[in-house]
């Protein structure tokens, strides 16, 4: 009996509204279909203790926490599940994750507050993903949306300043695939799921890395 590989890291990231969760929740149903075990995750987890201090952040705007404050927030957050992901990642378990570390340099970054160097450093010993989506629209696609909903960053010139930063990162990394989320949801679906089966025996058989 051979022993059991670990599960994959993938990771889809992106601007708000590009259709990440819809195409998360896509990618692991498809993968359980052929019997690959395909759990999703999503951040912020707003159920545990500092998701509840986020999801205040988010949707009250007397809330006035500060900067560097909320972007620990993010990442401890993060790391409040790491013991969970390691523990599925060894069953086998192929996690599939809403938004990531890069969400939290990113939506830190683009405030100008604190540098890019500062924003990575909290995410660094976390699980580094084997894969990462950039889903990409372009600003007329993102404009053509449904409207933004009443929380903090949802506005079009924050967003278009997080597409530049994702633009920035994906450069700086070999692992990013950027797929234009302007497509039909089963069109983009379709290139992930094949970018995802490519990938999976490799990211199997290596070890896990980490941030
Ligand atoms: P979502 O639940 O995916 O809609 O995310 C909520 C909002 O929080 C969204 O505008 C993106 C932002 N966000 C997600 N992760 C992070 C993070 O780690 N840091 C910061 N500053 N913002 C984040
Ligand atoms: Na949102
Ligand atoms: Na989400």
């Amino acid at each position: 009996m051979g022993s059991i590989k670990r599960g994959a890291l993938i990771v889809i990231e992106g601007v708000d509204r590009s259709g990440k969760s819809t195409q998360c929740k896509k990618l692991v149903e498809a993968l359980q279909k052929k019997d690959i075990s395909a759990k999703l995750m999503s951040f912020p987890d707003r159920t545990t203790l500092t998701g509840k201090l986020i999801d205040d952040y988010l949707k009250n705007e007397e809330n006035k926490l500060n900067d560097r404050a909320i972007h620990l927030l993010y990442s401890a957050n993060r790391w409040e599940n790491v013991e969970k992901m390691k523990s599925l990642l060894d069953k086998g378990v192929t996690l599939i994750v809403d938004r990531y570390s890069y969400s939290g340099i990113v939506f830190s970054a683009v405030k100008k507050v604190m540098s890019l160097d500062w924003c990575k450093c909290p995410e660094s010993g976390l699980p580094k993903p084997d894969l990462v989506f950039l889903l990409t629209l372009e600003e007329q696609e993102m404009l053509k949306r449904p409207g933004f909903g009443n929380e903090r960053y949802e506005n079009k010139t924050f967003q278009r300043n997080v597409a530049n930063m994702y633009e920035t990162l994906c450069n700086e990394e070999d692992n990013w695939i950027k797929v234009n989320a302007a497509g039909s949801i089963d069109e983009v679906h379709s290139k992930l799921l094949q970018a995802c089966l490519k990938g999976l025996e490799k990211f199997q058989t290596a070890p896990l890395k980490s941030l």
